[in-house]
């Protein structure tokens, strides 16, 4: 460029000074300039291998930092390549803002529908539609996306390179949370009021995001007004992390104890959580007669996934603040001296002998099994307890789709909703090593831990050169059953021949060795010195660890799973 400042420049200082501070890619041509112009604007680029990979990183970075997460991609097949992560992206309302290149011109080979592709997975399309408006157009797609959209901003060749022509763009609007309407806090209080085994499920919508803490502190008040028990949906899980009445995540991966009291509950109420088959075991999890209330800023959550009594469209936050207050009898303002129950704690939901069961049961590894490990093979749980004892507690937990996927989430424990990143809402496989990166360039200062299988594993290998490249001194971890092993067991009580769903042994590890992993073998639980070997030293290379599993039977998630197919 010489001279005047063309429009990819402008664009991309202009996200930067939005709040566009990190961003994954794969630069070709087309995105090459609006780039190096987020660099220069002060953003911190993140080269991936491939933009299904660096989509991920973007949507797993931006449910840990609770900020908007940015890529860049070439034209065509850049964008065609990052269709699944958007995809994941988009049906899990992460806040991701695309920069697709755009090749205009129909006849060119690069040429795609962008809108149309973004139409194809929930995306939202954008388009910088002229040199003049191309500012204006980039601000309102990254304000799309702060409102928890993912945003395929289209940025046409011709458009990128015309000269920019310096314009105003208004400042960006502050947005306030929606607030419940007063009727829907005085039913749900006095639905409480009348509980007296309420329990809360919270779920996407609770967490942290778009620059606000999450809804934590509200949800306890609440609860502690009303006795209510704590739980999570899978994406959500560590929200609750050291309070007595947590059960942990409901669903599939829920232990039995807190199956049971879930299923106990005579109130279930979902707070920014679909209740979807997952996390109510298609129902299962919800006891004859409960009241079920579901609380979603997006009125198309609001009964979506199964009928609920009463829907509230409101905020989380605000919606837990609001019944908390009414319960409490308090008004705006007024909240000094509390906490202060309404209800006797030693009623219903909350006792003493609960709170001990609670503290001694709900974790899966207090759960009794039979170790299957066999000297060649490593049982999957014995395997993830012992690396829960191993590892660091201050971790972020990364977990590719199989057949393994609920012994790493079940088992290793997280610190907080931000250490447990689950990609998993399009249910593909392979998106678990990138996710683990997106996560750890959000938070180095946590040990990232990524889970896959062997399937997910080698599909996102190549991301592996990007975990050293950058330096992350992460764990990968793979439950290695030489198969995909999700559908060895689904198929495999049918009689059905599995030699499409079987491979021979692969060395993972040296495979890892490769890329300039440290990597180890597990076969026992003695070859998990290795593991302690690495932790208690300077970690100068990322480990991998090839886990080959037993695997004589699905696992308890999946089985469950599968009445869902
Ligand atoms: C992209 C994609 N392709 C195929 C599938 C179907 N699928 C679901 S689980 C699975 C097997 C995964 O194998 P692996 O990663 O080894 O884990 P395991 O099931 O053996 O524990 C497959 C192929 C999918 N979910 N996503």
């Amino acid at each position: 460029m010489t001279g005047s400042m063309r429009v990819a420049d402008a664009v991309g200082q202009g996200l930067a000074k939005l709040g566009a501070d990190t961003v994954f890619g794969v630069v070709g041509s087309g995105n090459f300039h609006v780039t190096n112009a987020l660099i220069a604007g002060g953003a911190r680029f993140v080269a991936a291998r491939h933009e299904g990979g660096a989509t991920v990183m973007a949507d797993a970075w931006a449910r840990t930092a609770g900020r908007p997460g940015v890529v860049s991609v070439h034209q065509g097949p850049g964008l065609t390549n990052a269709m699944t992560g958007i995809a994941e992206a988009a049906k899990s309302r992460t806040p991701l803002l695309l920069l697709a290149a755009e090749a205009p011109e129909i006849r060119s080979n690069f040429h795609v529908d962008v809108a149309g592709l973004a139409a194809a997975v929930g995306a939202v399309a954008e388009r910088l539609y002229s040199p003049a408006s191309a500012l204006a157009d980039a601000h309102r797609a990254y304000q799309t996306a702060l409102g928890r959209r993912t945003v395929i901003l289209a940025l046409p060749l011709n458009v990128q390179a015309a000269a920019f022509d310096t314009a105003t763009v208004p400042a960006a609007p502050r947005v306030y949370p929606p607030a419940p309407a007063p009727e829907a806090v005085t039913a749900v209080a006095a639905v409480l009021r009348g509980a007296a085994r309420p329990v809360f499920i919270a779920g996407r919508g609770a967490r942290g995001q778009a620059g606000r803490a999450s809804a934590r502190a509200e949800l306890e008040r609440l609860a502690d007004a009303c006795g209510a028990l704590l739980a999570t949906s899978a994406v959500a899980k560590g929200l609750f992390r050291g309070n007595p009445w947590n059960l942990d995540v409901s669903g599939g991966f829920a232990s039995p104890l807190a199956a049971e009291l879930i299923t106990g509950a005579d109130v279930i109420i979902g707070w920014g959580c679909s209740l979807n088959m997952w996390t109510m075991r298609h129902g299962k999890l919800i006891g004859p007669g409960a009241t079920l209330i579901q609380v979603d800023d997006d009125p198309g959550a609001l009964g979506a996934h199964r009928p609920v009594h009463i829907g509230v469209l409101g905020d989380v936050t605000e919606t837990a603040r609001a019944v908390a207050d009414a319960l409490l009898g308090r008004g705006e303002g007024d909240r000094e001296g509390e906490p202060r129950s309404v209800r006797n704690k030693e009623d219903g939901g909350r006792s003493p002998a609960l709170r001990e069961r609670i503290a001694r049961e709900v974790r899966w590894r207090d759960v009794r099994f039979t170790d299957e490990s066999d000297g060649q093979r490593i049982d999957p749980r014995a395997l993830s307890i012992a690396l829960d004892d191993l590892l660091p507690t201050e971790r972020t937990v990364a977990v590719d789709s199989g057949n393994f996927m609920g012994y790493p989430s079940m088992y290793l424990s997280v610190p907080d909703e931000a250490g447990f990143c689950f990609t998993q809402a399009f249910q593909s496989i392979g998106l678990g090593l990138a996710s683990a990166i997106g996560a750890a360039v959000a938070r180095p200062d946590r040990l990232a831990v990524a889970a896959l299988g062997d399937g997910g594993a080698l599909m996102g290998v190549s991301e592996l050169e990007t975990v050293v490249r950058l330096g992350i001194p992460m764990v990968v971890v793979v439950y290695d059953d030489e198969a995909y092993g999700a559908e060895v067991h689904h198929f495999g009580p049918d009689g059905d021949p599995l030699d499409t769903v079987r491979f021979p042994p692969a060395d993972i590890a040296a495979i890892g060795r490769g890329f300039g992993f440290e990597g180890v073998t597990v076969r026992t639980p003695g070859d998990l010195g290795a593991v302690r070997g690495w932790r208690d030293g300077p970690r100068e290379r990322p480990l991998l660890v090839d886990a080959k599993v037993t695997s004589a039977h699905g696992s308890w998630w999946l089985e469950e799973a599968f009445r869902g197919h």
